[in-house]
């Protein structure tokens, strides 16, 4: 648990919500003071590696581990042949099936590089060394390497992804002007800076684990469940985290292994994933494709979309990676079908990848509708605004706010899209080729219940507290200023603790719903504080502010008084002490009154309670509009992006400077799927090849452009308690197609197959 006191910055106005505060912890980044989870001092540690199978699917018949356990400072090696006595814990959605064992170490072998078997010794190097000298006897069975794999098949239908509405088919067949184009994607990988793993410790049933996390409480949740033990009994922390981007949500095999032998050993044990090893502890985006028809009439009128989706998935699990998440709600049309399919092969479980479902979907339609711009010869825009969605036709429910209209306009106005000439190959600068190309995209508003505690010590300093975390977007920060804001305080004088699963409960930072969800749990506790305070001052004998006969008291300026600055006046410390307190603590949550604590518990440790964009009468979603401008270099089929106007509509923004970042940051990760990131497995033995930072490439400072961010949002109190919208994801939606549909325009070539590397168009 870290206090941390943020560097004066700007005016006081920065401090307040919508203010553009600097990050409260970046200083402590930058200096590397922040501590991180593989980073704490723990006497006594001992280190885990991992061994991970060289088969893509079969059996583990015997392992020797002999001369490993021989080796200099070993202490254990751990294989299928152990029982490590867990049971399988809830699933994020409150499912627990009775009873089960969980197997960190499974003997049946479902993918390349599963861990296997680990071996704990004094020192990272001795483990590493002993790893080696481990013999693993296989059986090995058939596999299916990847969705390309002409053995995969076809897959089940999921059918809570699919959705119908009018004749779709009947209505394509009939229109005057159609296309047809397949789509696809690779796997893709989430590359966060900091790896992932562990330290562990146990004092008698008491566990404490030091691991990057999203999610403090359901991580902690899965962990008691694992062991048995009482959830209190287990604290996890998580102050910092060197990026996530929906790979530190959940519970990891690797963690139960770190867990189990630092139990048995009776020591801690700290456990780091290798760079190779992050490619099969977590899967990252799954690789898919999808089909798109679109009938329009001759005047770009949609008819109908006709889609059908698939994504790969692991043997053992289902993780759909949904096509069809962004198509429904693009574009007004009144015939519309998409089915998705989920196809098992031998990998890791993909997983979460930033704006997962709503990313790769928004690919397909978005380069869909370019296609048919160009059949009609329409105008991209022109063709996006002629069939501006009025309402949500999925759910049939009206939009809350939906600015997509502005973000096209304005988006075109500052990147100067009249100046476009349509023809493919007609802009040019000597042996460069031009290309503009507009990609939309979206993502859902999610809202979780949420607790927050406000703590005002007799120093006059506010202390605002959260189980919640901070991996970068900016939580730390938006709090201080929601408590700086509500105390009429600087935020110099506010304190955040954050990332510790024994602080109260918060919805996951994953679906963008963090921000909207804790901030309306923080403004609630610090209203009541305040009111609280109130309350004392124009009741307590002692209080200066009780002869006043005002009604009410207003915070402002660091000073607590009678409304318009008549009579005393008083700081915070003053108040406080004339009040003899030396502490006043709220605790508020945003769950209905009269919730159980079995409610409490399910709130924040599972997702049983989440409400998606459509549960309420409103239909809600973050919105948003790319343009890209790349050049191609005609010789040579290199790609650059040149630069890119992207607008968004994201409601009303608690901090604009954090805002414009995530979105940068989204954008930046959206060029890297448009032109580099790609999972290459062989196929002979369902190997991810490029498991490595070096081969697996993602974007640089070089790679990236001038990037122009415009807001065009209004505050949505539908969404959230403050008005805001996700932000965190939205922003490498549609960037990929923008991309696509750019290079079309700038070389005639359309590629349907991400990533555009130059050898796809020559
Ligand atoms: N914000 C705001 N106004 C709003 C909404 C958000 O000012 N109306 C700002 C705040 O600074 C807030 C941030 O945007 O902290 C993100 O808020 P939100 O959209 O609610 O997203 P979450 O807090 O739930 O964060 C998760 C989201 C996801 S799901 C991924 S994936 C992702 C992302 O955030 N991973 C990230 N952004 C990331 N940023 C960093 N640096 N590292 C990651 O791993
Ligand atoms: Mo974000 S992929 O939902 O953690």
């Amino acid at each position: 648990m870290t206090i941390m006191e943020p560097r004066k910055h700007g005016d006081a106005s920065d401090g307040m919500v919508g203010g553009r505060q600097t990050r409260f912890e970046g200083q402590l980044k930058v200096t590397g003071a922040a501590t991180y989870a593989l980073e704490y001092p723990v006497d006594g540690l001992a280190h885990a590696v991992l061994v991970q199978s060289t088969i893509p699917a079969g059996r583990v018949v015997s392992i020797d581990a002999s001369k490993a356990l021989a080796a200099p400072g070993v202490l254990m090696v751990l294989t299928p042949d152990d029982d490590f006595g867990l049971t399988v814990a809830t699933d994020w959605y409150g499912n627990r099936p009775e009873n089960q064992p969980y197997i960190p170490l499974p003997r049946e072998v479902r993918f390349n590089g599963e861990a296997i078997a680990a071996v704990v010794a004094e020192s990272r190097e001795q483990a590493d060394d002993a790893a080696r000298l481990i013999r693993v006897s296989y059986e090995e069975a058939p596999h299916v390497a990847s969705l390309d794999d002409p053995k995969a098949g076809e897959g089940a239908v999921t059918d809570n992804l699919s959705s119908a509405w009018g004749d779709a088919e009947a209505a394509f067949a009939a229109a005057p002007v159609q296309i047809e184009a397949e789509y696809s994607t690779p796997r893709e990988y989430h590359t966060a800076m900091e790896p992932h793993g562990l330290t562990v410790k146990w004092d008698d049933d008491q566990l404490t684990v030091w691991e990057p996390s999203q999610w403090s409480h359901g991580m902690a949740r899965t962990y008691a469940e694992w062991f048995g033990i009482p959830y209190e009994n287990v604290r996890l922390i998580s102050p910092f985290i060197g990026g996530g981007f929906g790979s530190k949500g959940a519970v990891l095999a690797y963690g139960a292994v770190a867990a189990f032998a630092a139990r048995k050993l009776g020591r801690p044990v700290k456990l780091a994933v290798t760079r190779p090893q992050n490619f099969t502890s977590y899967g990252g985006r799954a690789a898919t494709r999808q089909t798109i028809k679109l009938g329009a009439t001759e005047d770009g009128v949609l008819q109908s979309i006709v889609h059908r989706g698939a994504s790969e998935t692991s043997t053992y699990a289902v993780w759909p990676e949904q096509t069809g998440a962004a198509t429904p709600i693009l574009y007004k049309v009144e015939n519309f079908s998409s089915q998705h399919r989920v196809v098992p092969v031998n990998t890791v479980t993909p997983g979460a990848l930033r704006g997962p479902g709503k990313n790769p979907s928004a690919y397909g339609i978005e380069s869909a509708i370019e296609e048919l711009a160009y059949k009609l010869g329409m105008d991209p825009l022109e063709i996006r605004l002629k069939n501006y969605a009025d309402r949500d036709y999925q759910s049939g429910k009206p939009w809350s706010t939906r600015r997509l209209r502005e973000a096209l306009t304005e988006g075109a106005e500052a990147f100067g899209w009249s100046q476009r000439s349509h023809a493919p190959r007609s802009m040019r600068d000597g042996k460069t080729l031009i290309g503009w190309g507009i990609g939309c995209g979206t993502f859902p508003v999610i809202q979780a219940p949420s607790e927050a505690m406000i703590r005002i010590l007799g120093n006059g300093r506010v202390e605002v507290v959260s189980g919640a975390i901070d991996m970068g977007q900016g939580t730390y920060t938006i709090l201080a200023q929601t408590a700086a804001e509500v105390f009429g305080v600087p935020v110099s004088q506010v304190d955040v603790k954050l990332g510790d699963s024994r602080l109260p409960g918060s919805a996951i930072a994953g679906g963008s719903m963090l921000a909207g969800s804790i901030l309306g749990a923080v403004h609630k506790a610090a209203t009541a504080a305040r009111d609280e305070l109130i309350g004392l001052a124009l009741s307590d004998a002692n209080s200066p502010l009780r002869d006043t006969g005002a009604n009410t008291l207003a915070f402002s300026d660091g000073r607590i008084g009678v409304q318009r600055g008549e009579g005393p006046s008083l700081t915070l410390p003053e108040l406080m002490a004339a009040l003899g307190r030396d502490e006043l603590e709220t605790r508020r949550n945003t769950l209905p009154d009269g919730a159980t604590a079995q409610e409490h518990h399910q709130a924040w440790t599972t997702m049983a309670k989440v409400q998606g964009p459509t549960m309420g009468d409103y239909s809600m979603h973050s919105w948003c509009a790319h343009f890209a401008e790349v050049r191609v270099d005609e010789d040579f089929g290199t790609v650059r992006v040149s630069r890119m106007v992207s607008a968004f509509d994201c409601g009303r923004l608690y901090n604009p400077r954090l805002v414009e970042s995530q979105w940068r940051g989204g954008i930046i990760m959206g060029i890297g799927q448009a032109l580099l990131e790609e999972g290459l497995v062989d196929q002979r033995n369902a190997r991810t090849i490029n498991n490595n930072v070096g081969d697996y490439l993602v974007p640089t400072n070089s790679d990236i452009p001038d990037i122009q961010v415009i807001s065009v949002g209004v505050p949505d109190y539908n969404a959230s308690a403050l008005g805001g919208k996700g932000v965190g994801e939205v922003g490498i939606v549609g960037v990929a197609p923008a991309i696509a549909n750019a290079v079309f325009h700038a070389t005639g070539k359309r590629v349907r197959d991400l990533p555009i590397t130059l050898e796809k168009l020559i």
